[in-house]
């Protein structure tokens, strides 16, 4: 296989090719003007056919997405398919007004926990730049400070993240990073989140929700919103607070969030979940490539929804990757 045949296959940027170099896992060597690359060995264990990795939850849509759950992957595999893309990872959070008191914790934990071994770049959207703390991060990572104004209303600070990421995927972020991952604040890592979520889309699985049928989602019901989801449609309820995908398609997504919204507003009309209707809405119709299962954002608080509430914790999810901080909901009108 060859060094460049690969890296354009899975680089979703597909550019700068000559540019990159070996990583600690491959030498390239040149030899009459030809490139030859020698992967290093992996040894792990041997797939089976036969075996299925989980068998007490879905781990496949019927649009053959895989579903993201501990157990059905193998970490070292996809930590060395993206050294190979040499893929940089934009991590975007929103901390306006009172919400700058998660940031510090926000950062540090995905200091922690976050893509670690692979260059990170952390866009920080603020309308106080100067709160913003300092702190040392790791080689190969970087905080940005990105001002943005504010809104009096929290729920217009939530929707217009859609308008922000849109716009910045296309002026900035296409050229700095592969994928972007797109987060709530209010939360903290408690454990890994790594390649292994990323795709040209994704999606999380609400935590309050993933037992449900589509008819109790609480998607926007109302024909005269565009975040309109009938009683017989819809897949599964996402989370607003965690998607992401490559930077083209993370602008697309957010645009049309976006331009969806002010349709709405222009209708006198807010949907019911604001920014996590229309991310459904578009979700539903443009199918995620990768579903990240509620391991990845949980939420004690929101287990009563979920029918299998006899344990505080249901014997499905074997890892709290993202857990979501109860707040003082004062804090939005702060
Ligand atoms: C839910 C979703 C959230 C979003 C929202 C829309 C969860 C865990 N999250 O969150 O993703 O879809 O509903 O209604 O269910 N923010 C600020 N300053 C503010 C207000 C908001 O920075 O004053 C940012 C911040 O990054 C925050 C995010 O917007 O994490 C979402 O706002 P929220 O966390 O108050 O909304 P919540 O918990 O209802």
């Amino acid at each position: 296989m060859t060094f460049l045949g690969y890296k354009g296959y899975l680089n979703p940027r597909n550019q700068k090719l000559d540019s990159i170099h070996a990583g600690v896992s491959m030498a390239i060597r040149e030899h009459n003007g030809l490139r030859s690359v020698k992967l290093s060995r992996m040894v792990y264990p041997q797939p089976d056919v036969l075996t299925p990795s989980r068998k007490d939850v879905l781990i496949m849509t019927p649009w053959l997405a895989p579903i993201i759950w501990e157990g059905t992957f193998n970490m070292d595999i996809l930590n060395e398919q993206f050294r190979l893309q040499n893929a940089t990872i934009g991590l975007t959070v929103f901390s306006v007004k009172a919400y700058m008191i998660f940031l510090k914790q926000f950062l540090k934990s995905a200091e922690m926990y976050f893509m670690v071994g692979h260059r990170v770049n952390y866009y920080v959207f603020t309308d106080k730049p100067e709160y913003v703390p300092h702190l040392n991060v790791r080689n190969g990572r970087q905080i940005i400070i990105l001002k943005i104004q504010s809104y009096a209303r929290w729920q217009d600070i939530s929707m217009h993240r859609m308008e922000m990421l849109s716009t910045f995927s296309r002026q900035r972020f296409q050229r700095e990073v592969d994928y972007l991952v797109c987060a709530d604040v209010d939360m903290r890592l408690s454990d890994h989140v790594g390649v292994e979520v990323l795709s040209s889309l994704f999606g999380t699985l609400h935590v309050g929700y993933y037992g449900l049928n589509r008819a109790d989602f609480p998607y926007e019901r109302r024909p005269q919103s565009q975040a309109h989801i009938p009683e017989d449609e819809g897949d599964f309820y996402y989370i607003g607070a965690l998607f992401g995908g490559s930077v083209s398609e993370v602008a697309r997504l957010t645009e049309a969030c976006h331009r969806a919204i002010m349709v709405d507003q222009a209708n006198h009309i807010e949907a019911i979940w604001h920014d996590e209707s229309h991310l459904n809405k578009y979700f539903l119709y443009h199918k995620p490539s990768k579903v990240l299962s509620p391991e990845y954002l949980w939420y004690q608080q929101q287990m009563n929804y979920v029918k299998d509430q006899n344990s505080t914790s249901p014997k499905v999810i074997k890892r709290k990757r993202f857990k979501v901080l109860r707040k003082n909901y004062r804090l939005r009108d702060w």
